[in-house]
């Protein structure tokens, strides 16, 4: 099983409430307004399945008060709001996949990944009786669970909901309920890439579980070339989601967004990344998540630019994914 190549279903998602910054609801409008979906038809000649952007934000966040969790540092923001949205996101990439498309999802904050991520798992598991792995590329590594987040964000801590790592904690069914074990992956697999802001508690998830994990210390050691070599060896024939949040890139290429990080990779290595998920011939989905146009960013690229020039790096991260860098 392989999605048929040339058709492509865009799930774009104006979302920001698993985060506390305005803004990142704004980036699909910005990302289409910048030609990305142009030049996914008209350069890489796919066909699209797009029916607009969902516009999620603003909503009252009164009427969704924070969700204390028993021995919780931090109450969980905006609980039933990111529940719901994820859970239709997840229909609506479920539909995609299960038609055979390949599905692209423009966020949006990350935490609209327990949306993509279920879905693609359970159509594709559906499909194929192979379960697909998630390369997750990050500065951040995203599997806090609701009692050791010392945010309360829930783009902080999907990856604890889909392994299965935190269902247990959160009773209230209203929050991520909706998840069955058809929807889950095996922390073994996934894969980062890039992370380099993880917190105490998470590293211990990733110890504890055994997953695979590429920091920026690895890239430096190996290169990105090694790396995506035992990368693609650990991942072996198996389908592809590549969740790509844009703060795995340095500042320097990708300063608006709401938790930079220095230290961070380069805009060729997130597209080199990229073209060698799609070299495999195993992509399935891909997210691009976490591109903020309303934050301008301090880094020291043209001052008022970057906003555009997170953007366009975006752009060219999904344009690699799906085969621009081919001869
Ligand atoms: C921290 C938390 C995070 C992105 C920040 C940060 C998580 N580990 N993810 N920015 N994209 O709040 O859980
Ligand atoms: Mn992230
Ligand atoms: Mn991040
Ligand atoms: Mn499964």
């Amino acid at each position: 099983y392989l999605p048929d190549p040339k058709q492509l279903g865009v799930v774009a998602v104006g979302f920001s409430l698993g985060q506390g910054k305005l803004g990142v609801d704004a980036a699909p409008k910005a990302l289409i307004e910048a030609g990305l979906l142009t030049q996914l038809s008209d350069d890489l000649e796919f066909t699209l399945h797009h029916d607009g952007i969902h516009d999620y934000s603003p909503v009252i966040p009164s009427s969704d008060p924070p969700l204390h969790v028993a021995g919780g540092k931090a109450p969980m923001l905006n609980p039933r709001t990111v529940s719901n949205v994820t859970r239709e996101i997840s229909n609506q990439v479920y539909s995609h996949a299960s038609a055979g498309r390949l599905v692209l999802t423009l966020g949006g904050d990350h935490s609209i990944a327990v949306g993509t991520v279920s879905g693609i798992h359970k159509a594709v598991t559906e499909r194929t009786g192979q379960e697909p792995y998630v390369i997750w590329v990050d500065a951040h590594a995203d599997i806090n669970t609701p009692i050791v987040s010392g945010s309360g964000n829930i783009h902080g801590m999907p990856l604890a909901f889909l392994t299965n790592l935190c269902s247990a904690p959160v009773e209230d069914p209203e929050v991520f309920g909706w998840l069955e074990e058809s929807h889950k992956i095996d922390p073994k697999k996934l894969v980062y890439i890039g992370l380099r802001d993880v917190d105490k508690a998470e590293k211990k998830i990733l110890r504890e579980n055994g997953i695979k994990a590429f920091s920026m210390h690895d890239v430096d050691r190996w290169g990105i070339g090694r790396v995506m070599d035992m990368v693609m060896e650990y991942v072996g024939s198996a389908p592809i989601h590549l969740s790509f949040d844009v703060d795995a890139l340095d500042p320097l290429w990708a300063p608006s967004t709401g938790t930079p990080v220095r230290g961070g990779l380069t805009l060729r290595e997130g597209d080199f990344i990229c073209e060698c998920v799609h070299a495999s011939g195993n992509l399935v989905a891909m997210d691009l998540v976490e591109v903020n146009p309303h934050i301008e960013g301090e880094a020291p690229i043209v001052q008022g630019l970057g906003a555009q020039e997170t953007v366009r790096a975006g752009c060219s991260l999904v344009r690699c994914a799906l085969g621009e860098s081919l001869l």
